[in-house]
């Protein structure tokens, strides 16, 4: 495409991640380009190459000079698709080993004694996610896709917004999202939240995350879920589950490389006993790699057959070695090899085999085909592809046993393993004897099952699926976007007001003219909107009504004087200036009911800290507002579920609102009070009708169809034809109105 015509969408995908799949090395005044490892690099590398894309991230050293930059940069980008963010020495300490690996790595992991809390590393933190944002803002393009990876840039999304970025943003998160009671450590939960909202999709490996995630979204911004989407602004966020899958076909075929095959002739020669064990992993707290060490030696002690027999090949990749954590955990995995060694390595054998280096594929590929058993136990993980990588090797033959730990987010797919509680080391030994004793039908018929499962959701299908995700998210966003009521169609709304003779106003009052409070009482008007109301009803061509859940007295009280006519308790009472008196348009309502449905909704606001029973004359409501928000779902959803039986047969509905259960006369609702006004004139010639919740949808169900109705707060299904932000939108344009005079 021509790079010059930003007209043209480019549907390029725009991976941005901490590190470049690549790392940049000098070697003797050269640079050397080499794959990454490590679970994201080598996961998404395959889907990056057979894309066109561009993968924007950390090439692992700053250039020394222009010359240098200008070669590495040309290299990177026309060899590998590459393009370098540079960090420099303290932004690398500050941010990199700082707050992304010693805050929200042992936070996210529930290492939350690991984790510390420093000011200048969460500065440096944004000013590193600011880095990458600038340099997005150098190359995207309109149509470009932004893919955010991992828990180092969970701001950038909101930045981008905040320089009026467009594109579609997904994130996906590779670690755990911890559960609110976690979370809620960081000081800087908010900041966090809000950046990673401001992506259109956010996904995770598991259920449980996406679940974590939605729960500290509510609890601590407020803002509620439907089916994992949360409105942020104009724009509707989902979360989601996407587990990621490795590039199966790559690892089963490997198995029968030249290279592997004498790679494990190799090791067989070298090794000589029966069977092999192994774990591979970054050196990382979170892998349970002491823990593993025990349970290797209780497996020993335990099970004194297998000694002389088996060895436990241990891979550990060094990992953020400048991080005194991994210094300390390093030293006592050190130790306790040594000492298990010492204690049962006899002449010809010994236990365990500890590899602290990174190895080639073609050597990976022969351990992962050789090991009669794979031991994958981490205390927390957010995937683990390792235990994925190890069936795919195995899919042709089936002779592999897994031992997986519970907290690994691979087992809520790989069910067929041997599942353990990484901390139970009597589990995980017999979990060890049970695996080497499997016969080859019960190895084949596991291994078969999940490598089905680990070849249909690829890594292709998956980063697929996360992008038709996003795609779909954006095509909502999109539509949605010409139904927000902006400058020029607020021009044509003023134009037809100009023009019109007779116009109803309907207006809902909280939320729409004034913001949500957490007591109703404290949402009184301000004597300007009662000006401008009565501004507005001053026009005799205008007639102007407030339709409120609110009972008559506070109605009167607050609004009276501004001159409008007024509907209290959702229809029930109807207020018309003109008349100066409140009457009941629906026959025959009764009250006595009340007496028999007051006990329960006070039971339920004592169960309940922060709700109340509000009393209306013919309503009562239980408020929850300022509950704790899922303690007050739940209630009332039991609420809803208590009296859903009990109204049978009556003439009573109940209803749940915003934050509000409200058992009321059936039949009353806003609509049909609207209705009244509409059917006082044969033809208004302007009809504007706002309201911000599922009360004032009854109003959207009658007005005609070419009404200026409109919702405040972005909610994607509703039957308004329009919408806006807030209140105080809402009143900006009513007085846009109200300046106009014939
Ligand atoms: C994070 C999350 C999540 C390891 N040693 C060698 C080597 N590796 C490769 C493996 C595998 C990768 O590194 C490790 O991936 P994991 O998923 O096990 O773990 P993390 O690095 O912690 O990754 C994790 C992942 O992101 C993806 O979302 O699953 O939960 O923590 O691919 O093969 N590769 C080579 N030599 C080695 O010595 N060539």
């Amino acid at each position: 495409m021509d790079k010059n015509d930003k007209s043209k969408p480019s549907n390029r995908v725009i991976i941005v991640s901490n590190r470049l799949p690549v790392s940049v090395a000098r070697n003797n005044g050269n640079l050397n380009i080499t794959p990454s490892v490590g679970g994201l690099a080598t996961g998404l590398s395959s889907f990056h190459r057979d894309s066109n894309g561009l993968w924007v991230g950390w090439p692992g050293v700053d250039p020394v000079n222009s010359e240098e930059k200008k070669a590495m940069e040309n290299t990177l980008r026309n060899d590998f698709s590459c393009l370098p963010v540079y960090l420099s020495a303290y932004d690398l300490k500050k941010y990199y080993y700082g707050f992304s690996n010693r805050t929200l790595w042992p936070l996210f992991h529930y290492f939350t004694t690991y984790s510390t809390y420093e000011k200048s590393e969460w500065k440096a933190y944004r000013k590193v996610n600011q880095l990458f944002c600038s340099r997005l803002l150098e190359v995207l393009e309109p149509g470009d896709i932004v893919w955010v990876h991992d828990y180092h840039l969970l701001l950038l999304p909101d930045m981008l917004r905040q320089e009026n970025v467009d594109n579609a943003i997904g994130l996906f998160l590779h670690i755990p999202f911890p559960s609110m009671e976690i979370f809620r450590y960081l000081p800087w939960r908010e900041e966090i939240l809000r950046g990673m909202l401001g992506a259109d999709l956010i996904g995770f490996h598991t259920y449980d995350y996406t679940r974590h995630f939605l729960s500290c979204v509510l609890r601590i911004l407020g803002r509620e879920q439907e089916y994992g989407q949360v409105v942020a602004g104009n724009r509707l966020v989902k979360a989601d589950t996407f587990p990621m899958g490795i590039d199966a076909r790559k690892y089963s075929d490997a198995v029968n490389l030249p290279s592997v095959i004498s790679e494990k002739e190799t090791l067989r020669d070298k090794l000589k006993t029966e069977k092999i064990i192994l774990s591979v992993d970054r050196l990382d707290f979170s892998k349970g790699i002491p823990e593993r060490l025990r349970a290797f030696e209780l497996f020993l002690e335990k099970y004194p057959k297998w000694r002389n027999k088996i060895t436990f090949i241990m891979l550990c990749v060094p990992s953020r070695t400048k991080v005194e954590q991994y210094q300390l955990l390093k030293r006592e995995i050190d130790e306790l090899v040594g000492r298990i060694n010492g204690r049962f390595a006899r002449p010809g054998w010994l236990p365990i085999l500890y590899m602290y280096r990174s190895v080639p594929f073609n050597e990976l590929i022969a351990l992962y085909s050789e090991a009669d058993l794979a031991l994958v136990t981490p205390l927390r993980d957010g995937m683990n592809l390792v235990a994925k990588e190890y069936l795919a090797c195995h899919s042709k033959m089936g002779n592999g046993a897994l031992v997986l730990s519970e907290t690994a987010g691979a087992a809520a797919e790989l069910g067929e393993a041997i599942i353990v509680n990484p901390n139970d080391m009597e589990m995980i030994a017999d979990a060890i004897a049970q695996g080497l004793d499997m016969t080859l039908t019960e190895k084949k018929a596991a291994i078969s099952f999940m490598s089905r499962r680990i070849e249909k959701y690829d890594i292709f299908r998956w980063a697929e699926d996360f992008i038709e995700h996003l795609s779909h998210i954006r095509g909502l966003h999109d539509l949605n976007k010409q139904r927000f009521l902006n400058k020029d169609l607020q021009g044509v709304m003023r134009d037809s007001y100009k023009k019109a003779e007779k116009r109803l106003i309907l207006l809902d009052y909280d939320g729409t003219l004034v913001s949500l409070k957490k007591k109703p009482e404290l949402a009184k008007p301000p004597a300007e909107l009662l000006h401008l109301l009565s501004n507005i009803k001053g026009d005799p061509k205008n007639t102007v009504v407030i339709i409120s859940g609110r009972d008559r007295e506070c109605l009167s009280e607050w609004m009276g004087e501004s001159g409008v006519d007024l509907v209290a308790e959702h229809g029930t009472w109807l207020f018309e200036a003109d008349l100066d008196k409140w009457w009941i348009k629906e026959e025959g309502l009764a009250e006595e009911w009340k007496k028999n449905f007051y006990p329960i909704l006070e039971m339920f606001s004592e169960r309940t800290p922060g709700s109340f029973v509000e009393e209306k004359t013919y309503a009562l409501v239980w408020h929850y507002r300022k509950a704790e928000p899922e303690l007050g779902d739940h209630r009332a959803k039991e609420l809803m579920d208590a009296l859903h039986d009990m109204l049978s047969g009556t003439a009573l509905q109940v209803l749940r609102g915003s934050k509000v259960v409200e058992i009321k006369p059936a039949g009353v609702n806003k609509g049909k009070a609207a209705m009244y006004w509409l059917g006082k004139e044969k033809k208004w010639d302007f009809i504007l009708a706002m309201g911000d919740d599922w009360t004032d949808e009854d109003i959207f169900a009658v007005v005609p169809e070419n009404t200026w109705s409109i919702r405040v707060g972005f909610k994607p299904y509703t039957k308004a034809n329009y919408f806006m932000e807030s209140p105080v939108e809402v009143i900006s344009l009513l007085r846009s109105l109200a300046d106009i005079k014939d």
